[in-house]
């Protein structure tokens, strides 16, 4: 079988890339190895980027995006007990972030995908990539026990961090930027109504907490434990003190308690390969880069890498110009090390380090004072937070 665009891996990336090339006319195939219920119940991402949602609602998958998220335009940051509010609109020409699962994300897109009839094949086995750096590329998988090749004009590894397309070019080729942290978080979902309307991000002498929410009757929060934390050793109860005794404030403000209905433990990294290109396959979101989940850029990202490589595509087939698929690597990574920078420091401020002193912790104070009491310093927060510009502009992929 032949495809214009082969596309490895069925999350947002993927998916996302699969639609834009689909109004655009060009032909691909998703193949993913787990199973459609699987991807879809994974909890992960929550808060959508002003241009994530411009982006979602252009492509037509933004309906129930509409209806049911959660448009916030302030968040709080909290340290020494005080609660202190930052509206993100009023220091960016009224823009917003959008609390949105993205199992939800996931779940729109596999309907649009099985709406277009375009294939999508979950649960396939033993993934495969040949010949990237020849003009047929191929991958090779197992699908309802029967081996099969798909030659592609191009290859998309959207396959995530763990993913194969990244490992299968050679060593040496790609340059890697690592930074791993001493910490990691322990997330949970619980049945409680939100006691805030916005996100709450503590720091706090026992480490980082966060304050989060999935809907109005459904509270998202992490804790910062160690790198390696067994889930098994937190109880519920043991949870819920931790979460209170860092959460809560001197003016009474804490979050509602509820059963827990989902927890797990998230290690935390910033990672970055460059080129995000080798031949014929094109890395995109997390097969390319991991950002620390602090300043909720992942998923974000992965969405501005697949415009830009769906506009690259839409270029090369409208009049076989490669210029922007040259260009690709280069583009993306430019906004991927400025969230790379934004992530870093958000973790670095707010959370506490094994091997912090006292002037350490002294200095993650002045920070959040400075940052609660300056104009400029929550006009830089604000404008970061509810996402830098798209490098490239929606009518360039034909749906603005
Ligand atoms: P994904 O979502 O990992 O999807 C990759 C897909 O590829 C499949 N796959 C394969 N398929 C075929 N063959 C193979 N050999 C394959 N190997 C893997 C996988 O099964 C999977 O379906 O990567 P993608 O699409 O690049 O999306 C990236 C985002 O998922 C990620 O960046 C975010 O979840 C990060 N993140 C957040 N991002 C935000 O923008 N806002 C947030 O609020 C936010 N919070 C978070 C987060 C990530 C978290 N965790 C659990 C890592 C909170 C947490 C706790
Ligand atoms: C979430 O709601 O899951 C969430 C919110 C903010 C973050 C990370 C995750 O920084």
């Amino acid at each position: 079988m032949h495809t214009q665009v082969g596309i490895v891996g069925a999350g947002p990336a993927g998916l996302l890339l699969g639609h834009l090339l689909h109004l655009n006319g060009i032909d691909s195939v998703i193949l993913e190895n787990r199973s459609r219920e699987y991807v879809i119940d994974r909890v992960r991402a929550g808060v959508l980027e002003q241009g994530t949602v411009e982006l979602m609602s252009a492509m037509g998958v933004g309906a129930r995006l509409q209806a049911q998220g959660l448009r916030h335009e302030g968040l709080y940051l909290s340290f020494q007990g005080e609660r202190h509010h930052i509206n993100m609109a009023e220091h960016t020409g009224g823009k917003a972030i959008t609390i949105y699962g993205q199992n939800e994300v996931v779940k729109d897109l596999i309907d649009a995908r099985i709406v277009t009839s375009r294939p999508l094949h979950f649960e396939v086995e033993n993934v495969a990539v040949h010949d990237v750096t020849s003009e047929c590329p191929r991958i090779t998988y197992r699908s309802n026990g029967r081996d099969e090749q798909l030659t592609c004009d191009f290859i998309a590894g959207c396959d995530g961090f763990h993913g194969i397309c990244r490992p299968s070019i050679p060593s040496g080729t790609l340059t890697f930027y690592e930074r791993s942290y001493p910490f990691g978080w322990l997330g949970i979902l619980a049945e409680a109504s939100p006691s805030s309307e916005e996100l709450v991000y503590t720091y706090h002498e026992r480490g980082f907490a966060l304050f989060s929410m999935r809907s109005p009757t459904i509270t998202r929060l992490y804790l910062q434990v160690p790198p390696e934390e067994n889930i098994a050793h937190w109880s519920d109860e043991a949870i819920w003190n931790e979460m209170l005794a860092r959460m809560a404030t001197k003016d009474g403000w804490k979050p509602n308690v509820g059963p827990i209905i989902q927890k797990g433990v998230t290690p935390m990294r910033s990672f970055v390969a460059a080129p995000m290109r080798h031949g014929r396959m094109f890395l995109a979101g997390d097969s390319a880069h991991i950002v620390p989940p602090t300043g909720a850029k992942g998923l974000n990202l992965a969405a501005s890498d697949v415009l830009v490589l769906a506009r690259a595509l839409r270029e090369f087939y409208r009049g076989g110009s490669t210029e922007w698929l040259d260009r690709y690597s280069d583009v993306c990574l430019r906004r991927v090390w400025k969230a790379q920078r934004f992530s870093w420091w958000m973790t670095s401020t707010l959370h506490r380090f094994p091997d912090g002193n006292p002037f350490d912790r002294q200095r993650q104070i002045a920070d959040l004072d400075y940052l609660t009491g300056s104009r400029a310093a929550m006009t830089s927060l604000a404008e970061q937070y509810v996402g830098l510009p798209l490098e490239v502009p929606l009518s360039s992929v034909g749906i603005a």
